[in-house]
């Protein structure tokens, strides 16, 4: 007998089926066990006489059964399947399950962080982390259709780099053969080279950031999501080509994630026809106006300066969505294009939302003279850049990007309190796969 999905037996009412899938909860009442069953597609309730008692909680189980429509009283209007039940005939156990550490058929898995990624395993099989994880992939499908839909080709960088695009802080080393060299802190220089060569590329990458700080918004393993397009005008137009993008991801996500985003109590953050885009400056200016803190002629925002901004803005034009734009220029990486009438700040963007960055980009040098006169006040080695000179001593046109971290997305739409759980497996100062102390415990052991 064919096995039919969870979700497709509103379709079989009085059929008889075979269902597959783990013991979500069970319910004894004396002659009656009640069991939801849980699969990819969805949960069931069965209803087994004198049956399927000494069952645990994640047994995997083959179940044949009918289908019956739920009698009044036993219908449950929140539950997708909430009309319909299994009443059981026989079942097989494909694999038990051995003592659960904590019990996961709660509607809410309130546990704290460490526990819940410390058994990743486990808790990734509760349909809230898995609702996580539905959004997120949507989100990376959103950015990678955007992309195509718009002529973007998609392309593979490289994750052992010789050298660093985004300054020497953060980058993890590693041994390679008897030479030094690092993993990618993101595929700029890459990601230049391929568009000098197709005009416009993609990619999704996992990026490496020697973060040497523990905080809610920042991972050491990152998705990036990153895009890069020849013949600009000007910055604004990777400005609106990143604005259009973001936008696609959100109308993608209200129509595939409603359920998933219901489960958070999230919203779509609420966009504007033209976002606005405000200057470093009069972000600023902005803060100090309506807080009183003076952060005028600092290098960057920081996080409260992210947070201010945001709620300034969104109270101003009713957009949760923001872009600065302009940042010093010597303290954004060398390959950002200084302002041609203002050259002490750049043409880079960041774009914020619900007070965190969720994006940098911009437009990007692409005269060869000036990218070697800017490695040079950069301090930088250009033989360990070389290929990505090459690329340009060869000719390349008005150029930009940008990138997105799918975490950072994540977190923020579904109003998660830390990036940790934005990540299936994070990496983290103090933590692969498991705390790293616990680690070193057992093999000091
Ligand atoms: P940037 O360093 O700002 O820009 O990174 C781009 C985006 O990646 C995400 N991100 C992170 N997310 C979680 N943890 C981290 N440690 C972390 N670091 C970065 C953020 C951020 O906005 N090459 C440029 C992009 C470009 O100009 O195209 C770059 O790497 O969402």
């Amino acid at each position: 007998m064919q096995r039919t999905l969870i979700k497709n037996t509103i379709n079989t009412i009085d059929e008889k089926v075979r269902i597959c899938g783990w013991v979500h909860t069970k319910r004894d009442h004396g002659k009656i066990t009640f069991i939801d069953l849980r699969d990819r597609s969805g949960k069931l309730q069965l209803v087994a006489y004198q049956k399927m008692s000494e069952l645990h909680n994640e047994d995997v189980v083959e179940v044949i059964g009918t289908v019956k429509k739920r009698n009044e009283r036993s219908i449950n209007p929140n539950l997708p399947l909430g009309t319909v039940e299994l009443d059981v005939e026989s079942y097989k156990v494909l694999a038990s399950a051995g003592p659960l550490p904590f019990d996961i058929s709660k509607e809410q898995l309130d546990l704290e962080l460490p526990t819940l990624l410390d058994h990743r395993a486990l808790t990734l099989r509760h349909p809230m982390i898995q609702a996580i994880f539905k959004v997120q992939a949507e989100i990376i499908d959103g950015f990678r259709e955007f992309m195509k839909n718009n002529e973007f080709m998609e392309f593979q960088a490289p994750s052992i780099v010789p050298a660093f695009a985004e300054g020497g802080a953060e980058v993890f080393e590693v041994s390679y053969f008897q030479y030094k060299t690092y993993l990618t802190q993101s595929p700029q220089l890459y990601k230049q080279i391929a568009m000098s060569a197709f005009e416009r590329v993609f990619s999704v990458n996992k990026i490496f950031r020697a973060e040497p700080s523990v905080t809610s918004r920042h991972l050491t393993e990152i998705v990036s999501l990153d895009a890069e397009m020849g013949f600009i005008e000007s910055w604004e137009d990777v400005r609106d080509v990143s604005e259009e993008c973001v936008k696609h991801i959100f109308e993608r996500l209200s129509r595939t994630c409603a359920e998933e985003l219901k489960m958070f109590n999230a919203t779509i953050p609420v966009t504007v026809e033209k976002t606005p885009t405000i200057s470093l400056t009069e972000a600023q200016e902005k803060i100090y106006q309506s807080t009183g803190r003076d952060v005028r002629g600092e290098k960057d925002l920081n996080p409260e300066d992210e947070r201010d901004l945001c709620e300034i803005v969104f109270k101003e034009t009713g957009s949760e969505l923001v872009f600065v734009y302009g940042y010093p220029t010597m303290k954004k990486p060398f390959y950002v294009y200084p302002q041609p009438d203002n050259p002490e700040f750049n043409e880079g963007i960041d774009l914020l939302c619900r007070g965190v960055e969720w994006l940098s980009g911009g437009r990007r040098i692409n005269d060869y003279q000036q990218l070697i006169d800017h490695v040079e006040k950069w301090n930088m080695d250009p033989s360990k850049i070389r290929m990505f000179l090459e690329a340009f001593s060869y000719g390349v046109p008005p150029e930009g990007g940008f990138a997105f971290g799918a975490e950072r997305i994540t977190k923020q739409i579904l109003g998660l309190s830390n990036i940790r759980e934005a990540t299936m497996f994070p990496r983290d100062m103090e933590r692969v796969d498991f705390r790293l102390s616990s680690i070193q415990e057992s093999s000091n052991e």
